[in-house]
């Protein structure tokens, strides 16, 4: 009988420590704030909203929320402030085709081209 208490304390131990290591993760990856991401996917979401009512891609990302005179453009496609990168700058956008293109953030460091910056193309679909 002494086995079993001592078993079923241990059992209680260990499943409580692995809870609590699960616990303090859940709450570390809600502290970090939103996903440095989610700004590309908005941006991504309103490209393929303007590119369904245009038939084509935007020029630039100002087509998203500056009407262009067409009957079809029935935006904008952006509410609210416009989205910048996690680091409060403008994100890129580069037409790369027919139905693709990039969006690109210059990372915390500011500088272009450098191992941190941020790159969503459609040809290499989500981070
Ligand atoms: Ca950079």
């Amino acid at each position: 009988m002494r086995r079993i208490i001592v078993s079923t304390a241990g059992v209680i131990l260990i499943a409580g420590a692995v809870l609590s290591v699960f616990w303090a993760n859940h709450i570390n990856s809600h502290r970090d704030g939103p996903s440095p991401w989610a700004p590309f996917h908005m941006l991504t979401a309103a490209i393929r909203m303007y590119e369904l009512d245009q038939g084509k891609l935007p020029d630039s990302l100002s087509d998203l929320v500056e009407p262009d005179g067409s009957k079809t453009w029935v935006g904008p496609y952006v509410g609210g402030k416009f989205p910048r990168d996690a680091w409060g700058k403008q994100i890129q956008y580069r037409v790369l085709g027919v139905k693709d293109f990039e969006l690109r953030s210059v990372g915390p460091d500011g500088v272009e081209g450098t191992s941190d910056d941020m790159v969503k193309g459609t040809q290499q679909e989500n981070p």
